[in-house]
């Protein structure tokens, strides 16, 4: 009986908090009973004298926070583990990774040498293990490998990026393009042996009805950063592409209408002769304060 007082009591507690900051014995006494009620179960006494007792105190007092703090610890609250270090070994490890992923470019040559499809898997979980707003986790990654459907992806990618560059960006912006030496061929769509398309989710369809997710252009990048350095840290490459519009991904891939693409990425491996361009990252005093 008792973990049944403490989901009630979860399901009740936030409606608790309002202006007055007490509410009466009585009034949390009819919301549990109506609680039960509703669950088809008679009410228990010890109910009423848990919840009686958290009535003795003011809603935002530390006393009845405590007391709420433990009620959901006791049921959807697990204990957090904790890896922490040495700070010796912690600026070790933070140099390592800096280090590791500093390494990090994006890449326009591929080869075609294959990729297991459970790199692939895991790169993925590793992606969706981002935080999101109210864990919603917004987003779909459409990891495709078929090579006809690469081809109908570049078709089209490559049909939107002509028009891109002839004439849809601004020649500013064409100017700062050119120390890439990018165009509109995009055959790094058919060369590579994986694409991922990066799908973010603005609401979802739950038992039919439509919910609204949160901070999802957040929440996506977030979690798209995840997987390149996912992509990185196992050793492959991947680019940051950007059709735009991007909608033809959707169409193409099938996808429902709650589904808006958000970035097309390659992976796989550099071919031999692959290129970057000379690049400074921005040095720390360039890129942040510390007051
Ligand atoms: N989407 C085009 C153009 C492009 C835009 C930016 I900003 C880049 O950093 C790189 C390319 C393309 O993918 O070629």
């Amino acid at each position: 009986m008792l973990s049944e007082v403490y989901l009630a009591s979860l399901s009740i507690i936030p409606n608790q908090v309002g202006n007055d900051g007490i509410r009466s014995k009585a009034r949390i006494t009819t919301e549990l009973y109506t609680f039960f009620k509703r669950q088809g179960k008679s009410q228990d006494i010890s109910v009423q004298y848990e919840m009686g007792k958290c009535k003795a105190f003011p809603l935002h007092s530390f006393k009845f926070l405590k007391f709420a703090k433990k009620l959901r610890m006791d049921s959807s609250f697990k204990k957090y583990e904790h890896t922490s270090f040495s700070a010796d070994e912690m600026i070790a490890r933070s140099e390592d990774y800096y280090k590791m992923l500093d390494k990090r470019r994006s890449v326009r040559e591929f080869s075609d040498k294959s990729v297991p499809k459970v790199v692939i898997e895991n790169i993925i979980k590793t992606a969706s293990s981002a935080p999101s707003g109210a864990h919603k986790q917004p987003w779909t990654f459409a990891a495709i490998s078929n090579p006809a459907l690469k081809q109908e992806i570049r078709t089209a990618a490559e049909k939107e990026e002509y028009e891109n560059y002839h004439g849809r960006m601004s020649d500013e912006w064409l100017d700062d393009l050119r120390p890439f030496n990018t165009d509109w061929n995009k055959e790094f769509l058919t060369i590579a042996p994986w694409l991922i398309v990066v799908f973010k989710k603005p609401y979802d369809f739950v038992n039919g009805e439509k919910k609204k997710n949160y901070y999802v252009q957040e929440s996506v990048g977030i979690a798209t950063g995840f997987l390149i350095s996912a992509i990185h840290q196992c050793g492959l490459i991947t680019l940051t592409h950007t059709p735009s519009p991007l909608n033809f991904l959707a169409k193409i891939l099938n996808r429902p209408e709650n589904e808006k693409p958000y970035l097309l990425l390659p992976v796989g491996y550099p071919s031999e002769d692959a290129v970057v361009p000379v690049l400074e990252r921005k040095g720390l005093e360039e890129i942040a304060v510390f007051v």
